[in-house]
């Protein structure tokens, strides 16, 4: 048994589907309004790219995730709570979910925590850490579907494996880095690789 592994796992749009949730509800509350399909998603932020299809649409994409219940009710993403699970009870492993809240707190902290106690169990509620700056969070890897994680820390420990999601499809990768195509992509192996 060599030194244990550390891994980092995003919650939005690698474990809950936070572009599904956002256009099932964006539609629901603006049926007349025009919308960007998940084909047609283009870049981490929704709101940027609502804003380019008409301005006021911007604040109106916001208005959905600032909503009470919509952290609480995204669907699980296909393969990741097994997947998650799977990796929580692996020897000489060590799973955190590590995710950032939006900055509207009323709901969004509250609900993250109460969807990993439904989903994950409330021993998983220990392994969460809620950060706007992964940077500063050391780990061997971080799996997530942001392609640009920054922060204060210019060179973090971990190695960023980017989760595919409709938004970075097209995303064209630096030569170093690597993605998880979806949860049954063998992450294992990627766990693997970083074990010595
Ligand atoms: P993370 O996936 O941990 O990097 O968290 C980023 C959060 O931001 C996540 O809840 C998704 C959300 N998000 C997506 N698009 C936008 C946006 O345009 N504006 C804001 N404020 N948050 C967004």
């Amino acid at each position: 048994g060599g030194k244990r592994l550390r891994v980092l796992v995003d919650m939005d749009g690698v474990l809950a589907d936070f572009e599904g949730g956002f256009l099932k509800k964006y539609r629901a509350k603006y049926p007349d309004e025009p919308y960007i399909t998940l084909e047609d998603r283009r870049g981490f932020w929704v709101s940027s790219q609502y804003g380019q299809l008409r301005s006021d649409l911007c604040e109106k994409a916001i208005s959905i995730w600032e909503s009470k219940d919509f952290f609480i009710e995204l669907d699980p993403l296909p393969g990741g709570l097994g997947a998650v699970k799977e990796m929580a009870k692996m020897e000489n492993t060590d799973v955190f979910l590590c995710t950032s809240p939006i900055k509207h707190y009323h709901h969004c902290p509250y609900e993250k925590y109460a969807w990993v106690e439904r989903h994950l169990g409330p021993d998983f509620l220990e392994h969460v850490i809620l950060t706007t700056d992964k940077t500063v969070v050391a780990a061997d890897l971080l799996i997530d579907d942001r392609p640009d994680i920054v922060g204060v820390e210019a060179g973090p420990v971990w190695e960023h494996v980017l989760f595919t999601a409709c938004h970075n499809k097209h995303h064209a990768l630096s030569p170093d880095q690597r993605r998880l195509l979806s949860w049954a992509d063998d992450w294992k192996a990627i766990l693997d690789s970083k074990r010595q």
